[in-house]
């Protein structure tokens, strides 16, 4: 027997939506399997199997001529049709959800990432297991994993428990950043955050910012924790965040429970969002899209967005120009065009994030007797920095470095409470 585990992919197709099967592939390749044979199927979903009977069957023919340790939808499925293609089949059936958890659990090196992997995957099955129940109880489901409805009881019980636990160790491990979060900010730290789908470039863009050697692969998700560090390429105080990739369908769950990871991206000061040229027009534009559509889950605004556009060494003039029409019509900027492998572009990149950082510097006049003295106090530290502070005989007066996208905001909240705001830079 092979020592490397061997799978068969299936996808059905809705209609006439596009196939994803080259990324399952990728996705199946870097979870460790050699992929034997892919099959699809456009056809509406069938209750039992998902694909059609006959499909199903054809599948079941092919595996007991060349048998696989597992086949891998490329669909999600309902326990039902799990438990149905795995008799057909004789193998093990998962979806590509469980492919993603295979993988990130490959991955995992730091004790959160593997209590946000854990925490999805009961999250998950939590559901799974109550419509087991449910359909064992209807007698469509024969026998869970042999066990009787009070282990079953039991066993969801069990999986709550474990779910209430890890929320609090992951609340705690948030505490700590924010912490660090706040110690940054003090000292004058601006945070940018590197995005983008999976396998964009990130980290090798972050190794580029930062002179650090983190991990670079031509694989899916080599990247699950966070990693901060300065960048010596500006005099401005900046720390970048190197952060997991996003993937089309990332079930919402994933995201939730990365949430600890993923606010460091929802409180920066400048998102990059890193966009691979090197793909075809269509996977430009399905994958930049996920990824606005993953940051807006996260809190964050296509203004707070700054496109980049990597791998330019990969291609050539026109296929760029074409790229980067797309990025525009989908972000309203044409992106920066780098290549972090060959270190073109850096330069740009750097005035780029400098300018969007630029700061607005404000004076505020507090008087001491003002209705909302300490409303304007926490307003002013959650959102800028104090650089200088007076205490006047009526008033407290404070000079303020306010990130360019908190502004104007700040501004008319801070005159809404009484303080007197007078702008001696306005953002750039
Ligand atoms: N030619 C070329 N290859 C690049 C460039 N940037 C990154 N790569 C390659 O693209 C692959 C992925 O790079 P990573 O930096 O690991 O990508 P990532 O976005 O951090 O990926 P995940 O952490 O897995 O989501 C690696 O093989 C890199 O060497 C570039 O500018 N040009
Ligand atoms: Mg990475």
């Amino acid at each position: 027997m092979n020592s490397v585990p061997r799978a068969v992919l299936v996808e059905r197709l809705d209609g006439n939506s596009a196939s994803t099967m080259e990324e399952l592939k990728a996705l199946a390749q870097t979870a460790g399997y050699e992929v034997v044979a892919t099959f699809i199927q456009s056809r509406p979903s069938d209750p039992r199997y998902c694909i059609g009977l006959g499909k199903a069957r054809e599948i079941a023919g092919f595996l007991a001529e060349n048998p696989v340790d597992k086949v891998i939808f490329a669909n999600s499925l309902k326990p039902v049709q799990l438990y149905n293609l795995a008799k057909l089949f004789d193998v093990e059936v998962i979806d590509r959800f469980q492919l993603i958890l295979e993988i990130f659990w490959k991955h995992a090196r730091t004790r959160e990432a593997k209590y946000q992997i854990e925490l999805a995957q009961l999250k998950y099955e939590l559901p799974i297991i109550r419509e087991k129940i449910r359909l064992a109880k209807l007698g469509e489901l024969p026998g869970f994993h042999g066990l009787g409805r009070y282990e079953v009881d039991v066993y969801e019980r069990a999986i709550k428990s474990r779910i209430t636990q890890l929320q609090r160790l992951l609340l705690s491990t948030r505490r700590h950043r924010s912490l660090h979060r706040e110690s940054r900010r003090r000292r004058g730290f601006m945070v940018v955050a590197i995005t983008g789908y999976t396998n964009a470039g990130k980290t090798t863009l972050f190794n580029l910012l930062t002179g650090e050697s983190k991990r670079v692969e031509n694989s899916l998700f080599t990247t699950l924790s966070t990693a901060i560090r300065a960048t010596p390429l500006t005099r401005l105080r900046i720390a970048v965040v190197d952060t997991v990739g996003f993937i089309d369908r990332l079930p919402h769950l994933l995201v939730e429970a990365f949430y600890s990871t993923l606010e460091e991206v929802a409180l920066a000061d400048l998102v990059l969002l890193v966009i691979d040229a090197s793909d075809s027009l269509s996977e430009v534009k399905r994958k930049t899209l996920t990824s606005i559509n993953t940051l807006r889950e996260i809190g964050v605004s296509k203004a707070s967005i700054l496109p980049v556009i990597n791998k330019v060494d990969l291609v050539d003039g026109l296929h760029l120009r074409c790229v980067r029409d797309v990025v525009e019509e989908l972000l309203g900027e044409r992106g920066v065009p780098i290549s972090a492998a060959t270190g073109e572009g850096l330069q740009s990149l750097v005035d780029a994030m400098v300018g969007k950082l630029a700061q607005a510097v404000v004076r505020i006049e507090l008087p001491y007797t003002a209705a909302h003295f300490f409303d304007v106090l926490n307003e002013v530290s959650s959102k800028g920095m104090v650089i200088e502070r007076m205490n006047g005989r009526d008033s407290l007066q404070l000079t303020v470095r306010v990130p360019a996208r908190e502004y104007s905001s700040l501004l008319s909240k801070l005159t809404s409470l009484g303080a007197k705001v007078e702008a001696v830079k306005t953002p750039a």
